[in-house]
């Protein structure tokens, strides 16, 4: 329903109440209007959705007195309650926990000997997109840190229309043909009985299902790594995941993969922290993107493709339709043709990032599908979830999701309907309206022109039948501290699941992958011997190992994008403060300054620091490194407080650096925390933010026992 402009406060004056009786309240306005009097500025007149004005927005309608029974006649409040009761949609299946922005994509190389997708050939044109992150397991209001998938989905408004990338921060997917998906989603959520577990992946329902799902194993081994735990949204890779064709005026196609890159470099958390992350604070990602774009740290993301034709598709040593498969960066080399950057967060989140409604099948002319079965469903999925979703068949008409091109048809009315198509034609043909939408053969969509012979039928082809050899792929391809925590991942996860068939069925699969892994999980999990492998169709093959598909050496040196936390307390020292906090801003981080106390700490200076946190709401994990100025006195004080002592031993069993003074030592000494690369004098600014840049991955052994 349009909203009506209301008039200014000062032309309208609310209508007058006429004659009240003695026995009735004689102020109708309540002590909420008299409050908010004090507040002052120029507010417009409060009226109902018809646009009627409201003189009282505190009291309902009562009869017989300001204790009577409230009226059913009161418009007012019904419209308000019914209005109020209808506010939520129901969330999305999967994906319903996001976090959105816009921004624009510009093209820096241009593919027009590959298609006539204006997007993809006109070199600079600014093409609006809109966003949305996302986990997958958890509802809408779950948090945002839990081992998961994480969802990134793009709307390029063209001038051809919109086109909806909607893809994952990992390349490949759980199964091959979408009639397993509602299977492979039911497993994923809480269990249908319990309710739980909440946000993450469950624990027996799923892993049952992998277990009867070979074909998972590649992905299963990148949700077990470090990808699935990103320090944030603005670190995070995106793929598009399927093949898609480019066609050019021809109708010449092209094989083509898309892939983000952030600009800032893939970063992730270590599994503790993450586990932390969740209590600390439940919107991390959210907040991180907010505050990055608010303060103009626009996050920027390159897109590159992968082209290659029919024919070098078929010498691949694997199927290319097949979405649990990818082609190593090593065999079909990226080229990077363009950049994202987010630059507006929305106006209001449910308008826009609740209502934005992503579908594959929104493409343009020039790029097309290709017979991946996986994407073919989804091809059906989206468009059919947001009936339901948002209501109605004109939910293209809602702002975020309607095109910014002009677009015309005959199709008309249904729910909401907020055009109001004009004159007598609504088919064609027809001759009675000279204005009416026309297809036009030069301009329209055009699909490519494939021959498909064979048998109808329910079937799987043979070239999908490998399900090993990728997944020994990505393992072999990790650095030994990301093989580390693979193996461990999969301890930590299996060990949640209580059926002892479900977690040995796992172990055997993993034999497959990597005899090594195997041995790893089976001992993490405390098994005596290794359960049987199940029987392969394909045996797994050794590729050459891909080092692109790592973090840990890929990971940028950088503060750029990153938060450094200082601790200080009444007395810290101002100028080592002063010091700490320009040499990290310079390099590019920001800086939050964390007290005991809200209001701050008087420094030595004399002068109050106002504090970004309070100690023990702001834990160290929302940092990427910390330093600690304190007083001797302060430093005794909290050498005695939980939240201090756990501040700088999460610092250091997360691997971050850590700056500190002499009257920090005595925190440092009840963290047990002992020297090393990675902790530094408060006085050496140049060395921390070297130190701070990355995580002191040599000290993890220390720390911690990985499987
Ligand atoms: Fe999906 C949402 C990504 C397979 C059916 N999917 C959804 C979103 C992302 C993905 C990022 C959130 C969109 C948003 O932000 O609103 N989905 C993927 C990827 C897949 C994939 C990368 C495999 C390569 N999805 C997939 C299949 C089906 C679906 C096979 C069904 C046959 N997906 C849906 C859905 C959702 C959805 C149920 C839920 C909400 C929505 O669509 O709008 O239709």
């Amino acid at each position: 329903m349009a909203s009506k402009t209301p008039a200014p406060a000062t032309s309208r004056k609310p209508p007058t109440t006429g004659k009240t009786p003695a026995r009735e309240a004689t102020d109708l306005r309540g002590e909420g209007d008299e409050l908010q009097q004090q507040a002052g500025g120029t507010h417009p007149q409060l009226t109902t959705n018809q646009g009627i004005p409201v003189a009282d927005n505190q009291n309902s309608l009562k009869s017989g007195g300001p204790r009577g029974p409230a009226l059913l006649e009161d418009f007012i409040l019904r419209e308000k309650i019914t209005h109020f009761d209808h506010e939520r949609i129901p969330e999305r299946i999967v994906h319903a926990r996001g976090t959105a922005a816009h921004g624009t994509f510009e093209l820096t190389k241009s593919l027009s000997q590959y298609t006539t997708a204006r997007i993809l050939t006109e070199v600079g044109t600014k093409t609006p997109v809109f966003t949305r992150f996302s986990t997958v397991a958890g509802g809408a209001g779950s948090v945002d840190t839990p081992r998961d998938v994480r969802g990134f989905s793009v709307k390029f408004y063209t001038q051809e229309g919109n086109w909806d990338l909607v893809g994952n921060n990992i390349p490949v997917f759980f199964i091959q043909d979408a009639m397993k998906f509602p299977d492979v989603v039911h497993s994923v959520k809480m269990e249908p009985d319990r309710g739980f577990p909440q946000a993450a992946s469950a624990h027996d329902t799923f892993w049952d299902f992998i277990s009867l799902t070979p074909e998972s194993m590649h992905m299963i081994m990148w949700a077990m790594s470090d990808r699935t735990i990103p320090r944030s949204l603005r670190t995070i890779e995106g793929f598009g995941v399927h093949s898609f064709r480019l066609l050019d005026a021809d109708g010449n196609s092209t094989f083509v993969k898309f892939h983000w890159r952030p600009t800032l470099g893939i970063q992730s958390t270590v599994w503790d922290e993450a586990l932390k992350l969740q209590a600390a604070d439940n919107d991390f990602h959210r907040r991180d993107l907010f505050e990055a774009i608010q303060a103009g740290d626009f996050p920027a993301w390159d897109l590159a493709v992968q082209l290659f034709t029919e024919e070098e598709a078929d010498a691949f040593p694997f199927d290319h339709l097949d979405a649990t498969k990818l082609i190593p960066e090593e065999l079909v080399p990226l080229q990077v043709i363009g950049r994202m950057t987010l630059d507006r967060w929305p106006d209001n989140f449910f308008a826009e990032t609740e209502q934005v409604a992503y579908c594959p099948a929104n493409i343009v002319p020039g790029i097309d599908f290709s017979n991946d079965p996986l994407l073919q469903g989804r091809l059906f999925s989206y468009l059919d979830t947001q009936l339901s979703r948002l209501g109605g068949p004109n939910f293209h008409q809602i702002p975020v999701n309607a095109p910014k091109c002009p677009f015309a048809n005959n199709q008309r009315d249904g729910h909401m309907q907020m055009q109001v198509p004009k004159g007598r034609v609504n088919y064609e043909p027809s001759s009675l309206q000279g204005d009416s939408p026309r297809a036009s053969r030069e301009a329209g969509y055009r699909h490519h022109a494939t021959v498909d012979d064979g048998v109808k039928g329910r079937v799987r082809p043979d070239s999908f039948a490998d399900h090993y050899s990728q997944a020994r792929l990505f393992f072999r391809s990790q650095s030994a501290i990301e093989q580390a925590h693979m193996a461990s991942a999969l301890v930590f996860e299996l060990s949640k699941v209580e059926t002892a068939h479900v977690r040995e069925a796992i172990v055997g699969h993993l034999r497959h992958v990597d005899p090594t892994l195997a041995q790893r999980v089976a001992d993490g999990l405390g098994m005596d011997a290794l359960p049987p492998a199940p029987e392969a169709r394909v045996q797994p093959q050794d590729m050459a190992v891909s080092p692109a598909l790592r973090i840990i050496d890929r990971m940028r040196d950088t503060l750029q994008g990153r938060c450094v936390g200082i601790l200080v307390h009444d007395g810290s020292d101002a100028a080592t403060v002063k010091a700490l906090r320009k040499a990290a801003e310079s390099a590019g981080a920001m800086v939050k300054i964390v007290a005991p106390k809200l209001g701050g700490a008087k420094l030595s200076d004399g002068k109050r620091m106002p504090a970004d946190g309070q100690l023990a709401g702001t834990p160290s994990t929302v940092f990427d490194a910390v330093a600690v100025v304190l007083s001797a006195d302060a430093g005794k004080q909290l050498s005695r407080e939980a939240a201090a002592v756990d501040w700088v031993r999460d610092a250091f069993g997360h691997l971050k650096a850590i700056a500190a003074d002499d009257g920090a030592q005595a925190v440092l000494k009840a963290g047990g925390i002992a020297k090393d690369a990675g902790v530094l004098d408060a006085g050496d600014a140049k060395g921390f933010i070297t130190q701070a840049k990355t995580r002191q991955w040599d000290r993890e052994k220390k720390v911690r026992m990985l499987a």
